[in-house]
């Protein structure tokens, strides 16, 4: 018959058994795991196309698809950013005014001002 000292002393070796086992367990587990990897945030990808008197800028450039286009007016004479395909078309846009188009689809997308017919830029859609 143990005593009540040896009785704890018991539970406390099977308290320690136990956390030993279950630190052991958790050690082989994480070094089971693989090593969480890090991924590099992408750069920001341009997702707009500046309008000036009398040129876009970027005059090409290449989004994935899905991408929202915006298109902004920061010229001092009224521009418009109309796809040659009759895609999408921001009607007159005012200095300052903007317009947005989401490319879903993959493809060249060439548009132009219908103001000013020189003025030609492409989306080229990935
Ligand atoms: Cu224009």
């Amino acid at each position: 018959m143990w005593t009540e000292s040896e009785e704890c002393s018991f539970l406390a070796f099977g308290t320690r058994f136990f956390l030993a086992l279950a630190l052991t367990f958790l050690v082989s587990a994480a070094s089971c795991t693989k090593p969480i990897p890090i991924y590099e945030v992408p750069p920001p990808v341009p997702s707009k196309v500046n309008i000036y008197d009398d040129f876009f800028d970027p005059p090409t450039f290449t989004v994935r698809a899905g991408t929202r286009i915006t298109f902004i007016n920061l010229g001092y004479h009224n521009h418009s950013a109309t796809s040659d395909q009759g895609v999408f078309d921001s009607g007159t846009l005012a200095p300052g005014q903007s317009f947005s188009f989401t490319f879903q689809y993959k493809g060249e997308f060439s548009f132009h001002c219908k103001f000013h017919p020189e003025m030609h830029a492409k989306i080229i859609v990935q």
